[in-house]
């Protein structure tokens, strides 16, 4: 790693499919209008998500799943940073690595893609037990709770693959009259992604989040890198964008409270006006939607009177994994004590008990067993997509 003398090459591991290298050049990009002389090659990478596609995510049971991989080579040294979606991304990360820039975040909300033969232009326009893609419990529970007539149905692999599966979806010959025939009638995604792949004409419609939540951090991008790298931490820090890190340090923050992994049924709606008022809304959902939790809060952002504290240690310049030092530290544990203090209420209320049902859904002691057992004896090799 070099800053920009030009003799060494800043090395980025990135995931291998579409999205993913659109991430990483994006970064590139952002990164070269701070460091002109800057040179980067790019270290292309397969993860255990992209090698697992049969199995609905949320199944396979291994945290970090898109992460992994990227992070042994982040540790062994043979890159010097990766680009990440801040969602995938766990609230807690190893002990030597940290998130060392977020991009300013792009449109956080959820969208439907609808089958283009289908004249309806929103899921509430569907017919009746039509099924929507989506292999997010995020998604499945709001969904459920809000459309209780439509069906929803795992979907798996890239977005290249995921909207394949949906324009090829065909009319169930044996079931001409049905109301639903096709396999899926719209699929789920984020906008963010989605305008990224240069897809935003495929939108039938975007979910505000008075309707549906969108999940902590998504839209964001993150770049993590060792902690104690600090030429790579000062390489990255000017990409931060203070809006984006507020609002994503609540979020985290609540999700780490809640002691949700990033497949856990909670969904979040975070805004910061300009005023610098923070407001996070958060919800819970059970799988079947009927049981679900929502609390708002806000807080003013504001430089306190006293001058602000300097980060010192390194310990404490860490928000959920989030190595922020250019930004003042009162202002972070504002938006900290926000997403505790929001999820805090909900658990008073209850929210530990809702999200249990979906946990113990999820983590199936045999299920895992036996898909840990078929990573290992290389059922991976003949799936060689990527997943997003
Ligand atoms: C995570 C979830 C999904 C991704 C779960 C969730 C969606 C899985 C699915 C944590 N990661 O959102 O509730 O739809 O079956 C992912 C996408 C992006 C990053 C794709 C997407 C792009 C947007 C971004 C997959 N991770 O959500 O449509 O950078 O935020």
């Amino acid at each position: 790693m070099d800053s920009g003398d030009g003799e060494k090459v800043v090395k980025v591991g990135s995931r291998k499919s579409q999205l993913a290298l659109i991430q990483t050049n994006s970064v590139i990009d952002s990164l070269k209008l701070f460091h002109p002389n800057a040179r980067f090659e790019i270290v292309e990478m397969n993860t255990t998500g992209d090698k697992i596609l049969d199995k609905p995510l949320p199944k396979i049971g291994e945290k970090s799943l898109f992460t992994k991989e990227l992070e042994v080579a982040l540790e062994e040294g043979s890159v010097d940073f990766v680009v990440h979606s801040l969602k995938d991304l766990p609230t807690t990360l190893p002990d030597n690595l940290a998130i060392g820039g977020i991009c300013k975040r792009e449109n956080a909300r959820d969208a439907v893609i609808i089958h283009p033969k289908l004249e309806a232009k929103s899921l509430s326009e569907l017919a009746k037990n039509s099924i929507v893609g989506t292999s997010s419990l995020r998604r499945v529970a709001q969904v459920r709770q809000l459309y209780p007539d439509l069906e929803v149905k795992s979907i798996r692999g890239n977005l290249n693959t995921r909207l394949s599966k949906l324009t090829n979806s065909v009319v169930d010959s044996n079931n001409k009259d049905a109301e639903n025939p096709l396999q899926y009638s719209a699929i789920m995604l984020a906008v963010a992604g989605i305008e990224r792949m240069g897809w935003e004409n495929k939108i039938s419609q975007i979910l505000e989040p008075s309707e549906i939540m969108y999940a902590v951090g998504q839209g964001a991008l993150a770049i993590e890198c060792r902690s104690d790298d600090q030429k790579t931490v000062d390489f990255l820090a000017p990409l931060h964008d203070r809006s984006t890190v507020l609002r994503v340090v609540a979020e985290r923050s609540l999700l780490k409270k809640l002691g949700g992994g990033c497949s856990a049924p909670v969904a979040v709606n975070c805004t910061l006006d300009d005023n610098d008022n923070l407001s996070l809304e958060a919800g819970v959902w059970s799988l079947d939607g009927k049981k679900s939790l929502k609390k708002k809060l806000s807080a003013v952002i504001a430089t306190k009177d006293e001058p602000p504290k300097k980060m010192t240690k390194k310990e404490d310049t860490l928000f959920a994994g989030i190595l922020a030092g250019k930004l003042l530290k009162d202002e972070l544990e504002m938006a900290q004590d926000l997403g505790i203090k929001v999820a805090e209420e909900l658990v008073a209320e209850g929210a530990l008990d809702i999200m249990e049902e979906a946990r113990a859904e999820n983590e199936k002691p045999e299920e895992v067993k036996k898909f840990k057992e078929e990573i290992k004896n290389g059922a991976s090799d003949k799936l060689v997509q990527e997943q997003r």
